[in-house]
């Protein structure tokens, strides 16, 4: 079971340590923020591998920071709630799909997909978006809130607005432009992850996200190409780099437009399905889940053994055509894990 997860407390990272070494939220060179928590907790279990200075094809974009990057926003108290503001700044710029294939991209803070907004839930959240990229936009939020908050209203370029709701439920939620036609806006970048923890939060865990992606390059209403966190095939040339035995919780997303529904699969192994991120204890154990277009669920699982693994969707045109990936389980050789979540 998830509980049973332990590492031993002498060889886990300190916040300290983490600070000593540049790699708390923000921490630049690609390695992302791996370090995240609510409460100020001073431990916290989870090994994560160094992670490789990889350069990404594009001069925006680099799949292995949005892996593990969580953006909490900046906190505020007011009248006793906490409030987190985010900005949003949406813009221009071009990706590079593949050495031959240049597109033009509407993204979010510079990035497709957009950043993975973080909040507790009974958080009051509070998104400063501002539009620069030359067309009307607005983002929509997954989740319960009052009509005016919903996002579909057109903000047009040049101009801000603030979307402002308490963060509920708990779950695995996403949001995205929602201007007409939403297939080009979504298809063209305009989309994130909002997670919303729990009022508790989840055991410790090597926390990752994918978002599974499609470019419609010659507006065709199909997809060219596809991707894992924007860039085709670049977890295969970039392997995710993960323990062996250590628990992952893989936030995992799937935002492509023109297909009615993929899968994800993983190699070797088997994940427990927590269905949209909304319940505490898994639902089933599998090796493939299906998802229809803005579905999204959280996974757990460990490697036993070592090596290389792919992950990808098992429609297989799709992977064929970007949305491949692999896991590189490495033998932590600091370590005498004691881990029975696989037994
Ligand atoms: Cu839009």
């Amino acid at each position: 079971m998830v509980n049973n997860f332990f590492t031993p407390r002498d060889k886990l990272w300190s916040r300290r340590q983490l600070l000593r070494l540049g790699l708390v939220a923000g921490g630049v060179g690609g390695v992302g923020s791996i370090w995240h928590m609510f409460n100020g907790n001073s431990q916290t279990m989870v090994r994560i591998p160094p992670i490789e200075k990889t350069e990404g094809k594009s001069k925006t974009i680099n799949p292995s920071q949005i892996l593990r990057n969580f953006d909490y926003g900046q906190i505020k108290q007011e009248n006793g709630q906490t409030i987190r503001e985010f900005q949003l700044t949406a813009g221009t710029s071009t990706i590079q799909l593949n050495s031959a294939v240049e597109y033009n991209i509407w993204d979010l803070n510079s990035r497709i997909p957009g950043p993975t907004l973080r909040a507790k839930q009974g958080d009051r959240v509070r998104i400063l978006f501002l539009n620069k990229a030359g067309h009307s936009h607005s983002l929509h939020f997954h989740g319960i809130h009052p009509a005016e908050m919903d996002g579909v209203r057109p903000v047009t370029n040049g101009s801000a607005t603030i979307y402002e709701f308490d963060a509920e439920p708990y779950g695995v939620h996403l949001y995205h432009c929602h201007i007409a036609p939403v297939t080009r806006h979504i298809a063209k970048g305009l989309y994130g992850m909002f997670i919303v923890d729990p009022p508790n939060p989840r055991p410790p865990a090597d926390e990752m996200v994918l978002v599974m992606a499609g470019y419609d390059v010659n507006d065709d209403r199909k997809n060219e190409y596809y991707a894992f966190n924007g860039i085709p095939d670049y977890f295969t040339k970039h392997p995710i780099r993960i323990y062996q035995n250590q628990l992952i919780r893989l936030y995992v997303m799937n935002i492509i437009e023109f297909d009615p529904a993929v899968t994800f699969h993983i190699h070797a192994n088997f994940f427990h399905v927590y269905r949209s991120g909304m319940t505490l204890a898994p639902s089933e154990k599998t090796d493939v889940i299906t998802m229809g277009v803005a579905e999204r669920h959280m996974l757990e699982f460990a490697f036993p053994y070592t090596g290389k693994y792919m992950f990808h969707p098992h429609q297989d045109v799709i992977a064929e055509h970007g949305c491949m990936g692999e896991f590189e389980v490495i033998a932590d050789s600091t370590m005498n894990t004691v881990n029975n979540y696989n037994s």
